[in-house]
């Protein structure tokens, strides 16, 4: 018995691939079809007004060393549903002989769909939690293969840390956790706040889980009096018991706030997502927020060749010829063109060509951008954008 994943090696064999990729290859090989294309990567209607673009990284790692060349956004790039006049915005496009990379239009096509998705929900959740501290919680919903996947996407899109040992290496950070309810029901609630305080590492904060057995105002009150450093408290109240899970929260922070324990912060987590992050997050310090960002959507781009042999030919429903991309470094604005455009017509401003080479026959094009200046990006655009307002 194995896991049922794909090993490295079989992925870069295309082993993963839709099996019609592979007949296509043979019967163009079979007749001595050499055709040069221009491939677009498009997204026609993503489920949100934005979308964070993820997963370029492992494109290129797949691609390397082929006879091609990748065009793209840089990774972390915030882009519209569309652009200004209504037309879809290609976040990469592939350039070579079609037969060379036939085979990987489904990994590919599944590198950038999940990170995006993934990405995209972090940072509509980073959005939605203001400057509180928000921890990807999720691995555990979705196949361990994949947990390092999770974390970084989640990690860019704008989470401040990620639960798992191999996620949190991936981006070279500590993981970020609490207590689990197993080690309270091992140990009885007292002797597990106070054996975590005793044995594990002081650079880790002192997070008591306090939703197990009693009430949470009563249970936060008997923490902060037993743990000397108790830096929060964890409400992963179940939902069968939650109510008004603000209300309770208040009475928390009231009940501590009201014997001196100001400096205790509350950190929740259990069925998080944007809306209840938004209601919670003036009266919360923390939040861990598992499966709405593991599980998110998928960003369903698809691959549509747009040039073949130098000249537009696209299927129908898509817009032939390759194209250029252009943000308004004021005003923020796209623009899909197929000609060069020097300055913005909305307000004037300068332009930015956004669609660069990331790969030329084969080669990684300059250094990538490590995962913090990924997320900074994010940020920044987050920032810029102020959420759906700005897109
Ligand atoms: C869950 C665990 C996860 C949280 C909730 C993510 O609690 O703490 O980190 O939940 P979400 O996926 O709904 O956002 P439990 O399932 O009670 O697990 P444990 O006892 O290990 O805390």
């Amino acid at each position: 018995m194995k896991f049922h994943i794909a090993s490295e090696e079989e992925i870069k064999e295309g082993k993963t691939t839709d099996v019609y990729f592979i007949r296509t290859r043979e019967i163009l090989e079979r007749v001595g079809v050499k055709k040069k294309v221009y491939a677009e990567f498009t997204v026609m209607n993503p489920p949100y007004p934005w979308v964070v673009f993820a997963g370029l990284d492992e494109v290129l790692h797949l691609m390397e060393g082929k006879p091609i060349n990748i065009y793209a956004l840089p990774e972390g790039t915030v882009f519209p549903r569309r652009d200004k006049r209504g037309y879809p915005i290609p976040v990469m496009a592939i350039e070579g002989d079609y037969r060379d990379f036939a085979v990987y239009e489904t990994p590919i096509l599944g590198f950038i769909c999940q990170a995006s998705g993934i990405a995209t929900k972090a940072a509509r959740i980073r959005l939605a939690a203001g400057d509180k501290l928000l921890l990807s919680f999720g691995v555990r919903r979705m196949h361990p293969a994949i947990a390092p996947l999770i974390d970084r996407a989640s990690y860019i899109g704008g989470c401040d840390g990620v639960s798992s040992i191999l996620g949190a290496e991936h981006i070279g950070k500590e993981p970020s956790g609490t207590m689990p309810h197993a080690l309270i029901l091992t140990l009885g609630e007292e002797k597990a706040w106070s054996f975590f305080d005793e044995f594990i590492s002081e650079k880790v904060p002192r997070i008591a889980l306090i939703d197990t057995f009693g009430d949470e105002k009563f249970e936060a009150i008997k923490a902060a009096e037993i743990i000397k450093d108790l830096k929060a408290v964890r409400l992963d109240t179940p939902s069968s018991r939650r109510g008004r899970f603000a209300d309770i929260i208040r009475e928390v922070r009231w009940e501590l706030d009201i014997r001196g324990h100001e400096d205790v912060g509350i950190f929740v987590s259990g069925g998080l997502d944007e809306d209840t992050v938004r209601e919670l997050r003036d009266i919360v310090d923390g939040f861990g927020v598992g499966t709405s960002i593991s599980n998110a959507k998928t960003i369903d781009y698809a691959m549509d060749i747009v040039e073949v042999d130098g000249k537009p030919l696209a299927k129908k429903g898509k817009f032939s010829g390759r194209k250029r991309v252009y943000r308004c470094r004021e005003c923020n604005e796209y623009f899909v063109s197929n000609r060069e455009m020097e300055k913005c017509p909305v307000c004037g401003g300068e332009l930015e060509s956004m669609l660069q080479p990331v790969m030329l026959n084969g080669e990684i094009v300059g250094e990538y951008p490590e995962v913090d200046e990924i997320r900074n990006y994010v940020l920044e655009q987050l920032r810029r954008y102020d959420g759906d307002n700005g897109l």
